[in-house]
């Protein structure tokens, strides 16, 4: 229930994503040219669902792009300017709108034009006039697989413990921004981030208060990267990482002590700490900058040795 998920996680700033849906209604995008299906559709599926509606083709695509994403859209094939078929191509185009289950619903009842609509990516193929029953059930079903696809997806790109990215999650990013910062001719930075004395933290406190604190280093460290290409991760046990794409050296040792002075200020206590009375983390920066392209190995090495530095000067500090 909605009560023990909130008492698991009663510590954790934000929503599992896995579950954010739990209290938030389905959206489902009705895209037709005519007045009449639209209401029809939305006087029978608002009871249920959330409904925003699109009069094109258009306007679907603005409404897809300036907000989150519905869950399905029903989609008429034949409208001016640009035609379900076309809608769909652009949806299917984007990373961000590539996996919303579409439905077209349309008059054109010949079997060639349910085969391409089908082979295109659409998940069904509904002809008019439509038994609106028989719509209901079918939107139903395809949402229940598109929600479980969903968490499938978060469990492979999440870590359970912290909510934040997981090794699977990062090693992806760092290989695609790796081409990319080659491709664009551009810096990559890259964090590798220990928290310092984290063994005395749990024999002191005990494991369930080790977990709660990874959680909340976790949480601070996703909260201080401020632009959205930036990803933080857990790397595993008590190691997280970020990726900061097109971020020379001197901006990411900034960077990386801002995270330093974050983890800090959160005042967890860790008394018997060499360091300070409270958590510190410990950071090693690598930079494979436009000249100097460096290859995944090396910008782990790199930043693992940079890390060892910092451990081995006092901990509580960060090295490049
Ligand atoms: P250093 O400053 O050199 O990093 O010392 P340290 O004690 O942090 O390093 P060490 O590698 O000796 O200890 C890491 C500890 O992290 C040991 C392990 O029990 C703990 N740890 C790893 N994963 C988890 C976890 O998921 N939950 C909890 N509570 N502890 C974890
Ligand atoms: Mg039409
Ligand atoms: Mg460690
Ligand atoms: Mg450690």
């Amino acid at each position: 229930s909605d009560r023990e998920f909130g008492n698991k996680f009663k510590s954790e700033p934000q929503p599992n994503p896995a579950n954010a849906n739990l209290n938030n209604r389905q959206r489902v995008l009705i895209v037709d040219d005519s007045l009449f299906n639209t209401k029809i559709l939305e006087q029978n599926l608002n009871k249920d669902y959330d409904i925003l509606i699109a009069n094109s083709g258009i306007r679907a695509l603005s409404i897809v792009n300036s907000s989150d994403p519905p869950d399905i859209i029903l989609l008429d094939i034949i409208m001016p300017e640009m035609n379900g078929y076309e809608v769909l191509k652009k949806l299917h185009q984007e990373q961000r709108t590539k996996d919303i289950p579409i439905i077209f619903l349309t008059s054109l009842d010949q079997a060639e034009n349910e085969e391409y609509g089908l082979n295109l990516g659409a998940i069904d193929y509904i002809t008019k006039p439509f038994n609106v029953a028989i719509v209901k059930a079918k939107i139903k079903n395809h949402l229940a697989t598109k929600s479980y696809q969903d968490t499938l997806k978060i469990s492979t790109d999440v870590d359970q413990l912290t909510n934040i990215a997981n090794r699977r999650r990062f090693d992806e990013m760092l290989s695609n921004e790796i081409k990319r910062a080659k491709r664009m001719n551009s810096c990559l930075s890259l964090l590798m981030i220990d928290i310092d004395h984290f063994k005395m933290f749990n024999d002191t406190y005990g494991h369930l208060e080790g977990d709660e604190c990874l959680r909340k280093v976790a949480f601070a460290l996703k909260n201080s990267l401020k632009r959205p290409a930036d990803l933080a991760a857990r790397w595993g046990g008590e190691e997280f990482t970020c990726l900061l794409p097109d971020t020379d050296e001197k901006e990411a040792a900034k960077i990386a002590d801002l995270l330093r002075k974050a983890i800090i200020n959160l005042k967890i206590p860790n008394e018997f700490s060499p360091v300070k009375q409270f958590v510190t983390i410990s950071v090693g920066v690598a930079t494979s900058d436009s000249a100097n392209k460096s290859t995944y190995k090396m910008l782990l090495k790199h930043a693992d040795e940079a890390l060892y530095k910092a451990k081995a000067s006092g901990r509580n500090r960060i090295s490049a």
